[in-house]
């Protein structure tokens, strides 16, 4: 397969000034006809025209109304062309009811949808399908479904036809058609300068009851970039759809976004609070791209983080404003190691803005999203909250209508703000998370933090230079009382020291206050100083750090020197559990330990092969000597989280069912489930059902409201997701592969969805001790699935190989175990270039 550099960036040698697109839909033979003016581009060097084009059957081209015969390749087509502008004309044929890989124009339940990001325009139409390419797109749709959708506003519309045509230049990613037998819950939307939005959430019959939450979420997005970013929508109408089969969580295409159905539909009955906060967050992320995104796109795909950090640390921000800024910021941190660590420390470990690839798809990554938004949010911790502002105002002022890169965006910093910003540049650049230790001194009233960072080499790059890192610090004196505010060291050196003066004893310090740079941070602490800082830090995030650190350090010792559980620590965490001042969300997120795939990083960094089923067991019994330890408390939390009035998904009632359900699944250790079992017959929504449920599976309880719940919801693709993800993911060990294959046998284990694969196969991947089971099943049953699965949708098992990306971490029998799956599925014949790039990757 061929690499694609980001040094070798070459413009396209024409500019588009408009597309016309005729499109007859059939399932199995659609017809698009294109009409596009090309003009040369004079900042181009001269180059053969060449337009990409795969899957395509070509009927006819045409230049300025004369017939040619371009040369086809599997890519694409070259022509020769005038010197000057001319209309390029062709007609193609394609089959999206043969399309499984749901990239380009494709069916769902009979619906026609498209995905064109990153690269599937070219399988509608041959164009030069490059993010730098923009254009404005009048489309016509032909076809018998009674709702046919476009991008931009609607023009005019007969029997069988409908035109829209999108007045915003756009990239060909961003085109979007929609054509099916639809319902629409109506909304409107007026713009901070008085323009009247017409809004709609389109969903298949039936679904109708299900987009009420969306539909406000998007208002309330609307009215936050407004508020906020001092960003205005742009069209008289914006259209979301709801499609049943869909690769990812949803698609910004301009004025008509389309969502995986699981990513906008809700109810109470159906989903969970925290699917209705996923939700809000995705139609947040969705609305925002149409600035950061679509109106300033990405000159390459390499620019990727451009859009998708800035996107995801704007939905965060939204996130924060609407809920609770701490409990978000802990959750957003366990994602990120819980996901982006993980690719950073192992064969994945690419920079935010990669260098080289081969299958962009394999980019939408955790550190192009994830590890982005970090850089996104530390450049303003850097630069303060109105140097960002200012920052952000002259971005979309500067370039507005252009295709940008990171420098375009630094550049904007570094002329509002005055800084050089030439090394902070290397988050950008640098791949891996860089290692901070910390020593401490006193003397004379003076306490003196030096920091020392190290990057481990990751692949491609041995040697790390120094990154600059805001480190947020507070300091508490011995009585707990914080006698230094919250304060930003700027560290750029390798090794910096930073000293306090005029203190009147030896502080503690509270250290990476709020996350504020994404490092491992590695800290001598004692217990003592730890559980001094779980009882009074005045930073939340450190405050629930100093738990977690403890947790970690009493799991360490369980599972190498078969310790007890640290009682000091669940004493200790038990006034922060008691305390009803504090937001019972943030008390729920006290409640949880470590993940065991967290453990088995932490033990292989410090030197020791994780143990997958000693990890499980020490967190087993530590979370029987809680529930042992606070078995009178558990009941009168349980009764003090009650929510009696009518189910809302927002923070103030989920937070406290969030409390309620981790105190039920240690209430459940001691009772065998039986607080479950009525939890789940008196549910009347799906959060207080569904966690009962995992209890109950925890509990091996569960055959009785297994079927129960199979039989109420049967009919609901969304909520049976749930049922067969749960069981895998919830049950014990032994049982997750067995149970995951036995599942895979069901007539509506419906393979090609990618929420079901995913529902069954990500679960698995997700019990830690069950996917590593020592006999080699779970690692056995996942490659099989994705070696079928690759030959129906690349993309979506190409992403499910990451589940292997910490296999050298493990021991000798478990890693040969798992290189034979990788090396089985690099056999496979006709392997995709998805896939292949991802396993050789990851076995390099
Ligand atoms: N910009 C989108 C990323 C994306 C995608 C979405 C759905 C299907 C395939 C896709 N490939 C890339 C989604 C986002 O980040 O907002
Ligand atoms: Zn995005």
């Amino acid at each position: 397969p061929q690499t694609t550099y980001l040094s070798d960036y070459t413009p396209f040698g024409w500019q588009v000034a408009d597309v016309h697109l005729t499109v007859k839909l059939a399932p199995k033979a659609t017809r698009v006809v294109s009409r596009i003016h090309f003009q040369p581009n004079p900042n181009a060097p001269a180059q053969d025209f060449f337009l990409h084009g795969e899957e395509l059957k070509l009927i006819r081209a045409a230049i300025d109304g004369t017939e040619v015969n371009p040369e086809l390749t599997p890519q694409g087509l070259r022509c020769d062309v005038p010197s000057g502008p001319f209309l390029w004309e062709t007609e193609v044929e394609i089959a999206p009811a043969e399309n499984t890989a749901l990239e380009g124009l494709y069916m769902s339940n009979g619906m026609y949808c498209t995905q064109c990001e990153a690269e599937g325009f070219r399988k509608i139409t041959y164009y030069p399908d490059r993010p730098d390419v923009m254009a404005t797109f009048t489309v016509r749709i032909e076809g018998d479904t009674p709702v046919k959708l476009s991008n931009g506003n609607p023009t005019d519309s007969g029997e069988g036809w409908a035109e829209w045509h999108d007045p915003w230049p756009k990239p060909a990613y961003l085109f979007a058609l929609v054509a099916g037998d639809l319902v629409n819950h109506p909304g409107a939307f007026t713009t901070m300068s008085g323009k009247e939005v017409e809004l709609n959430i389109w969903v298949r019959p039936g679904d109708e009851g299900k987009c009420a939450f969306g539909m406000e979420a998007l208002k309330a997005s609307m009215t936050w970039d407004e508020e906020v970013y001092g960003r205005e929508y742009d069209l008289d109408i914006f259209n979301i759809v709801a499609v049943d089969d869909f690769n990812m969580g949803a698609m910004e295409n301009k004025g008509l976004n389309i969502f995986n159905s699981s990513c906008v539909l809700a109810s109470p009955e159906t989903s969970t609070d925290a699917n209705f906060e996923r939700i809000e967050a995705i139609i947040a992320h969705e609305y925002f791209h149409n600035w950061t995104g679509n109106r300033i796109t990405c000159r390459d795909w390499f620019q990727l983080c451009l859009k998708e950090g800035l996107t995801v640390y704007r939905d965060s921000q939204f996130t924060s404003d609407m809920r609770s800024a701490e409990v978000k910021r802990i959750s957003d941190v366990i994602d990120l190691r819980a996901r982006q660590f993980p690719e950073d420390q192992g064969p994945l470990s690419h920079p935010v803005r990669p260098e080289s690839f081969q299958e962009i798809n394999n980019f939408y990554t955790a550190t192009v999203y994830e590890k982005g938004a970090e850089v996104i949010g530390m450049l303003k911790r850097l630069v303060g909250d109105e140097a960002y502002g200012k920052a952000l105002d002259l971005y979309f002022e500067r370039h507005d209508g252009d295709a940008a890169t990171i420098e375009d965006w630094l550049r904007v910093f570094e002329d509002s703000t005055g800084r050089d910003l030439s090394q902070f540049k290397r988050w950008y650049s640098q791949s891996g998370t860089p290692h901070l230790s910390i020593s401490e001194d006193y003397a004379d009233g003076t306490f003196t933090l030096t920091f020392k960072q190290e990057t481990p080499p990751t692949p491609g790059q041995s040697d790390k230079a120094p990154q600059v890192l805001p480190i947020a610090v507070g300091l508490l004196n011995p009585n707990g009382d914080e006698v230094v505010p919250t304060t930003v060291l700027e560290m750029t050196d390798a090794e910096q020291s930073f000293s306090f003066e005029g203190l009147s004893a030896k502080p503690v310090a509270s250290i990476l206050r709020g996350f504020s740079a994404p490092v491992v941070l590695d800290r001598e602490t004692l217990a003592e100083e730890k559980r001094f800082l779980l009882a009074h830090d005045t930073d939340a995030f450190n405050r629930w750090e100093a738990s977690r650190d403890l947790a970690r350090g009493c799991l360490f010792d369980m599972v190498t020197e078969g310790a007890g559980p640290d009682m000091a620590w669940i004493d200790a965490l038990e006034q922060v559990i008691r305390d009803g001042d504090l937001d019972p969300a943030f008390r729920a997120l006290m409640l949880a330990l470590p993940t065991q795939s967290e453990l088995a990083q932490m033990l292989h960094a410090k030197g020791v092969t994780p143990d997958p089923d000693a990890i499980h067991a020490a967190a087993e019994t530590l979370r029987n000597a809680m529930a042992e330890r606070w078995s009178s408390l558990l009941p009168e939390l349980m009764a003090a989280t009650r929510v009696t009035e009518g189910y809302s998904p927002d923070a103030k009632q989920s937070g406290k069912r969030a409390l309620g359900n981790a105190v039920l699944s240690l209430q459940t250790r001691l009772d065998g489930g039986k607080a479950a079992q009525a939890q789940f017959d008196a549910a009347d929504n799906m959060t207080m059902q569904l966690s009962a449920l995992s209890c109950l599976i925890s509990a091996g309880a569960e055959d009785a409201a297994l079927a129960a719940f199979e039989r109420q919801w049967k009919d609901d693709r969304l909520v049976m997701d749930k049922w067969f993800a749960l069981q895998v993911a919830a049950t014990k060990p032994e049982s997750a592969a067995p149970r995951a294959e036995a599942l895979t046998k069901r007539p509506d284990f419906d393979w090609k969805n990618p929420n079901r694969f995913r529902a069954v196969m990500g679960s698995l991947a997700m019990n830690h001790a069950g996917f590593h089971a020592k006999d080699g099943s779970g690692y056995r049953l996942l490659a099989e699935w994705l070696i079928k699965l690759d030959g129906k949708n690349p993309q979506t098992a190409a992403r499910m190989c990451s589940v292997f990306q910490t296999w050298t971490r493990y021991d000798a029998g478990r890693q040969a175990l798992m290189k034979a799956e990788l090396e089985r599925i690099a056999a496979k014949p006709d392997l995709s270039r998805d896939v292949s790039e991802m396993v050789g990757r990851l076995l390099s």
